[in-house]
């Protein structure tokens, strides 16, 4: 048994991660603010393995206070501004949420030498952009287009640096684009296949940004989270960065067809043109986590499946 801490951890992926933690019997204490995220998300996990503090990561005393008094085996970052256009239109608070909140846990832990099995960060597949080759490897040019790329890429490297110089047991993952159940939809900025899915579900209109051919690796989120302990718990991933995808991409107009056929009803789409900081392709190679024994379990399709059928 060993206990996590997770900042965002009543959000979209922190709270999947936290109730598969529950059931394997692990404690989890969460950090979020609850702009994104929400305590319906958490508040069917067994109350004696979970503790939750409504605080944002921004305030740097609680996190320190919260770090120096207890003991966590892991940590694993997620509380962000989870989105490159809300990034475009917030680029000062996003920094201070995505990159200073960390980089003050880092320091945290450095000055006070709290001794962490491993502290994971969750990066993002935005750093590449649009340079380099279509399927980026985790060498391939780093190409950041918004707020959010930055501070996802300078966040990656601070804590990569942090294990280097200071000794600290770290791992970064860049996320592509990840989707599945609790993922909030009721924002602008929500992943856009959560924004698809209530368009279809309320049988309202969906704002398509650009011509829909721009391609993403849409990979579902229990995916993401086996991928995450896998990066944890393996001693040889340490000051390393992976990326966590499936590997295959897709066009939006490809995955809205698909996820019009599994409800078999139309999409009412409006048209506008592209959204500014926005990537065009995105495809991941993922031999690097392959070679650790990650294999993806859902296709888009069986992924989009169980998405619908967990609502
Ligand atoms: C980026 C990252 C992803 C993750 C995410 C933040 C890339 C390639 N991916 O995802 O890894 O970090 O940020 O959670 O940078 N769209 C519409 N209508 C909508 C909403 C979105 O057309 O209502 C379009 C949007 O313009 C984009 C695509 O759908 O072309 C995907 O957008 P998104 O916000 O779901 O995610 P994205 O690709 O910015």
């Amino acid at each position: 048994m060993a206990n996590y801490l997770i900042t965002g951890g009543a959000g979209f992926i922190g709270s999947n991660l936290a109730q598969v933690l529950v059931e394997n019997g692990d404690t989890v204490v969460i950090v979020d603010d609850l702009s994104m995220g929400s305590l319906a998300n958490i508040n069917k996990l067994n109350p004696e393995q979970v503790t939750v503090y409504q605080k944002s990561i921004t305030d740097h005393d609680f996190m320190r206070k919260l770090l120096v008094n207890n003991h966590f085996d892991y940590l694993v970052l997620l509380g962000a501004v989870a989105s490159v256009a809300d990034s475009v239109v917030r680029p000062i608070e996003t920094h201070a949420i995505n990159c200073e909140a960390n980089l003050n846990v880092f320091d945290v832990i450095r000055k006070h030498q709290i001794n962490i099995k491993k502290i994971f960060f969750a990066s993002s597949a935005a750093v590449y952009g649009n340079g380099g080759p279509t399927t980026k490897q985790e060498t391939s040019l780093i190409d950041p287009l918004s707020p959010y790329a930055i501070d996802k890429f300078t966040t990656e490297r601070y804590l990569l640096n942090y294990g280097k110089l200071y000794g600290l047991n770290t791992v970064a993952a860049r996320f592509f684009n990840v989707y599945g159940p609790k993922q909030n939809p009721n924002s602008p900025y929500s992943g856009v296949l959560s924004i698809i899915n209530k368009a279809l579900t309320e049988d309202s209109e969906f704002a398509l940004f650009g011509d829909g051919e721009q391609t993403r690796d849409f990979v579902y989120v229990q995916d993401v989270i086996r991928a995450v302990l896998l990066l944890l718990h393996n001693s040889n991933t340490n000051n390393n960065v992976y990326n966590i995808a499936t590997g295959k991409s897709i066009s939006l107009n490809k995955v809205i067809e698909i996820f019009e056929n599994v409800y078999g009803k139309h999409l009412k789409i409006v048209r506008h043109s592209a959204r500014k900081g926005d990537v065009k392709d995105s495809g991941a190679d993922i031999s690097k986590i392959q070679k650790l024994g990650f294999q993806p379990e859902y296709s888009i399709q069986e992924g989009l499946s169980a998405y619908i059928a967990a609502q």
